[in-house]
């Protein structure tokens, strides 16, 4: 198949699954193009089957918000014109369904038919979506879409519950490539890090207010006490500053280190003992995913999608939004050296569950049916 993938081009969330969906997908022989507004993070090297398609927007003085959505559209049509596509598969639905629709629109009036997918990630409909400046237009071009998917059951629930959706939305979960993430071993990060077989607690996103950075820190205050130990905060954004005071003030940053955006997390992962994933909202958590995949448990809220990947004293702990209280009692309970090993196993096996492999699979079959669906053959 020909499939345009259209993303956001960043490090987080559904743009390292939209990434790593087209690279899993042009292994099996399919051609991927990517269109984006830069080369995605994660596509720094040459395949065969990888295109990359740059949305160039031609400033102009009048443009105080440059009309992005406008150049995507016309991007797309000239892409699924040339390149000849079968389908077009949207991750992150502002404003790539209502682009997507747009060139539909387009492509049908020169006599092409595109199938249009659209995957909903999290906050395209928790956060953004559903705010009385999007919400129709949000609406109608998930209903416009010939299918639509989402990363979890949390978020199909939540997208029925804020919009008039008609049309079904299938959940096809996030994924992880187990090899990558199990052929890390950098045990002498762990000594420089921790040279007297400290504990290492982690934690990777990209800083914005839902992830509640300030309850993780609170926790690693409180663990520390008990067991030693220290606190990596992987990433960066808007809460940075006032979480490095916060360090200050409850003077621990002789045990924390802010390591900015850092590519291979793995490495880092391999060597951690737990995972911090506190947030507000999550509609999946694709970074507790990541880390269950190097054998780390997890300590999380029961936000959205969160309990449907991290089970219950099973893989780690899941407790309410904000119940720092909780956190605390469930990482020390974990950190023990006789439970450790069994968590650390479990989570391992949990993420198996989600290896790429079975993922992609079903995400082809969207596509057959979608272009059955649209144009009455297979490819
Ligand atoms: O929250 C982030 O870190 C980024 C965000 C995004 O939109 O890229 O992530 C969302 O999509 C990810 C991939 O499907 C999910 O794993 C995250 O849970 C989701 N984030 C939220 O719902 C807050």
């Amino acid at each position: 198949m020909k499939i345009g993938i259209v993303c956001y081009p960043t490090f987080g969330g559904s743009g390292v699954v939209a990434t790593e969906l087209g690279k899993a997908l042009a292994q099996k022989g399919h051609k991927i193009h990517f269109i984006t507004y830069s080369q995605p993070a994660r596509l720094e090297f040459f395949n065969e089957n990888l295109f990359y398609h740059e949305v160039n927007i031609p400033a102009y003085p009048l443009f105080q918000y440059p009309p992005y959505e406008l150049a995507l559209a016309s991007k797309m049509v000239d892409i699924v014109q040339y390149e000849k596509l079968d389908v077009l598969h949207v991750h992150y639905a502002i404003p790539h369904a209502s682009a997507a629709y747009m060139a539909k629109q387009i492509l049908l009036t020169k006599g092409i038919q595109i199938p249009v997918i659209t995957t909903l990630h999290g906050t395209d409909i928790t956060l953004v979506g559903k705010d009385a400046s999007y919400e129709p237009v949000v609406t109608f071009s998930i209903n416009q879409s010939d299918a639509v998917t989402s990363v979890s059951e949390d978020l199909k629930t939540e997208t029925y519950k804020h919009f008039p959706i008609t049309k079904d939305i299938k959940v096809i979960p996030n994924f992880v490539n187990i090899e990558r993430f199990q052929k890390q071993r950098k045990d002498h990060f762990k000594a420089a890090i921790a040279p007297f077989g400290e504990k290492l607690l982690v934690h990777t996103s990209n800083f914005r207010g839902v992830k509640r950075i300030g309850d993780i820190i609170k926790i690693f205050s409180k663990v520390r006490e008990v067991i030693p130990s220290k606190l990596l905060l992987v990433g960066d954004g808007p809460e940075r500053p006032k979480m490095e005071n916060l360090c200050r003030k409850l003077g621990i940053c002789q045990d924390v280190r802010f390591l900015g955006k850092l590519e291979a997390v793995e490495e880092l992962l391999s060597v951690a003992d737990v995972f911090l994933m506190p947030s507000e909202k999550e509609s999946f958590g694709l970074a507790a995913l990541e880390a269950m995949a190097c054998e780390v448990p997890v300590i999380s809220s029961n936000a959205g999608g969160l309990p449907e990947l991290n089970i219950h004293g099973v893989t780690g702990f899941v407790s309410k939004v904000g119940d720092v209280k909780d956190m605390v009692k469930n990482t020390l309970f974990l950190l023990q050296d006789d439970q450790l090993p069994t968590f650390k196993a479990n989570a391992l096996a949990r993420a198996k569950e989600f290896e790429i492999g079975k993922i992609v699979p079903m995400y082809e079959d969207v596509y057959q049916q979608a272009i059955a669906d649209v144009l009455g053959k297979k490819v």
